[in-house]
């Protein structure tokens, strides 16, 4: 029987290249985000090409009601999820304590902590009973704190956090608990985080070779095909360009 993954943020970057691999793998797949259309592209694009089911779920991670009521009341086949990978998530604005947006401030540790709080509640019943796996998807700001970084750093300080005390409370159940923590990648984050200014993203990808989405996705699968017994803690990576969340060595 197929196992069955649920990714959140699946409609771009990270959430579109794991889902792609996992179905190559065979994997049966629930993939969430808000955007509908993307979501479905992604899930129309998948079914073409490999012979696995899918279930795409529209919602938002920081509507608690909705993200317990699309996830306690999943059809009873796709209940026996074997891989979460909590990856929904994003950075708001780059500026200083003293200017930075509260509102931003709000919506980062709404989705990337509350967020994954929500999902992970939902889903663990399932997760229980298939002695599961969780991959957190933290990043190198959860590592170390960097200038006008703040808020987004403190949710992946956050999420840190919470894999550990996962890690700890569910060892009772065989769960295993993974974060991968990257640096930069080229995917839609940076465009999100300068709020549509397609000029400063691309800028921060100019001048190196940064890791891909697919990077991530080969490290999930990696994390995730271990053998029963085995559970990769940590994982921090980077592009060879970056040492961690503040040294990056660009070209001239
Ligand atoms: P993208 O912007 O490409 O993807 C983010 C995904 O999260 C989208 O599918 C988006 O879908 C979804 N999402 C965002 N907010 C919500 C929400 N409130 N409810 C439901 N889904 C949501 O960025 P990445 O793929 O790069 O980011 C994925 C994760 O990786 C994030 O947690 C990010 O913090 C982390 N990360 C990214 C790095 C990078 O350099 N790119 C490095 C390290 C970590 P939709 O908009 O359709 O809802
Ligand atoms: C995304 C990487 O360096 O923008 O988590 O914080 S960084």
């Amino acid at each position: 029987m197929s196992k069955i993954i649920l990714i959140t943020g699946a409609s771009s970057g990270f959430g579109k290249a794991i889902a792609e691999k996992f179905a190559a793998g065979g994997w049966n797949l629930i993939i969430t985000a808000r955007r509908k259309e993307k979501l479905e592209a992604v899930a129309a694009a998948i079914e073409k090409k490999y012979s696995v089911k899918t279930l795409s779920l529209v919602f938002d991670v920081r509507n608690k009601e909705a993200v317990f009521q699309q996830l306690e009341n999943l059809p009873s086949e796709w209940q026996a999820i074997n891989l979460l990978v909590n990856n929904a998530g994003l950075a708001l604005g780059r500026d200083s304590f003293e200017n930075a947006n509260m509102d931003d401030w709000e919506t980062m540790i709404d989705t990337n902590v509350k967020g994954l709080l929500y999902t992970t509640r939902a889903v663990l019943p399932f997760l229980i009973k298939q002695q599961g796996h969780i991959i957190n998807i933290g990043s190198t700001a959860g590592k170390e704190v960097y200038k006008d970084g703040n808020v987004y750093c403190a949710s992946k300080h956050a999420v840190d956090a919470i894999t550990k005390a996962q890690r700890i409370d569910l060892l009772q159940y065989k769960i295993k608990v993974t974060a991968i923590h990257p640096g930069a990648v080229e995917t839609e984050f940076s465009l999100v985080r300068f709020k549509g200014d397609a000029a400063k993203a691309a800028a921060v990808y100019v001048g190196y070779e940064s890791l891909q989405a697919e990077d991530i996705a080969d490290t999930a699968w990696y994390v995730a095909n271990v053998p029963k017994h085995v559970c990769i803690n940590d994982i921090v990576m980077t592009c060879v360009a970056q040492a961690n969340s503040i040294y990056l060595h660009k070209d001239a």
